[in-house]
């Protein structure tokens, strides 16, 4: 046994930080913790983000909606700066009460509709303009199943192995073992179907592969937590070929760099108001 086992008191009590990156965001409570409107741009769709994983699927699926010529699609992503905790203002609270970026308030209708959770984003926009979802009964379902999978199976990789992997303080083998073990599992999984699959749902490119791609597939092209050779990316040949497909859409290499505050600065666009925004940019 490890010298650093715990036992659990009876009932459990917050009295310290645990440590570690974005420890200090963390509380064992929900809601605002400060007053502070939200800024509104002038589009139909306000997005409220930051580019992780989960934020990269929203502005993915934006920039996909527009270069497939859906003018409607128009949106401004406004930053929020989740290490300063404004996904704890009263105005983000009031879109969505969980405190996690993305955000969306659709203001294309009558009435504004708040949307939050990656997931339900890209099929509230998937079924709005009737584009990256397959109308076939068959397809479809393939295509919600895998967006499903991604919204339950992320959780293990991002929360469970890159949190002891790369930010715990300290390295524990239990959790990392753990965890690694489910991950390797998961992108055997992804490996195995798309050696017989161009696309998650088949031949066509849908919100699965945009709910996929910002996690697994940044994972394999060494984008995430420095972990490509921990993990023998290398070996999942079809995920590695699909990911680099996926990487070369003109539309994805907008989407993955708005609301990007960290990294190479020519590759950073920190809010999105028009597709002028990106002229500065060299692809
Ligand atoms: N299940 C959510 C997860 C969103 C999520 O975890 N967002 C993270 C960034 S990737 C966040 O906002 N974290 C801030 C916090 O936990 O306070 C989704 O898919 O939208």
């Amino acid at each position: 046994m490890s010298e650093n086992t715990y036992t659990p008191p009876k009932v459990w009590s917050w009295d310290k930080e645990n440590g570690g990156e974005w420890a200090s965001l963390n509380r064992p409570d929900s809601g605002s913790r400060f007053e502070q409107s939200l800024p509104v741009g002038e589009h139909p769709f306000q997005l409220y983000s930051l580019a992780t994983p989960n934020g990269v699927k929203a502005t993915v699926m934006f920039e996909e909606l527009l270069a497939a010529g859906v003018a409607g699609a128009e949106y401004d992503a406004h930053l929020i700066k989740i290490q300063d905790a404004d996904q704890f203002s009263s105005g983000f609270v009031d879109i969505n009460p969980n405190s996690k970026i993305p955000a969306l308030v659709d203001k294309s209708g009558t009435n504004n509709v708040n949307v939050f959770e990656s997931g339900a984003i890209l099929l509230h926009l998937a079924e709005k303009f009737g584009r990256f979802i397959p109308s076939s009964p068959n397809d479809k379902a393939a295509c919600l199943s895998w967006l499903f999978w991604q919204v339950g199976s992320g959780p293990y990789l991002g929360g469970g192995f890159g949190h002891f992997y790369a930010y715990a303080p300290e390295k524990f083998e239990y959790p990392i073992d753990r965890f690694t073990m489910e991950t390797k599992r998961q992108l055997d999984v992804l490996d195995k179907h798309l050696a017989n699959n161009d696309y998650m749902a088949g031949k066509e490119y849908t919100i699965a592969d945009i709910a996929i791609w910002p996690w697994y597939g940044a994972l394999v092209l060494g984008e995430l937590y420095d972990a490509a050779e921990f993990l023998d990316v290398e070996s999942y040949t079809h995920l590695v070929a699909w990911a680099e497909k996926i990487a070369q859409r003109p539309a994805v290499k907008r989407g993955k760099i708005v609301n990007k505050t960290w990294g190479d600065e020519s590759q950073q666009v920190h809010e999105r108001h028009s597709k002028t925004d990106f002229d500065n940019i060299k692809f």
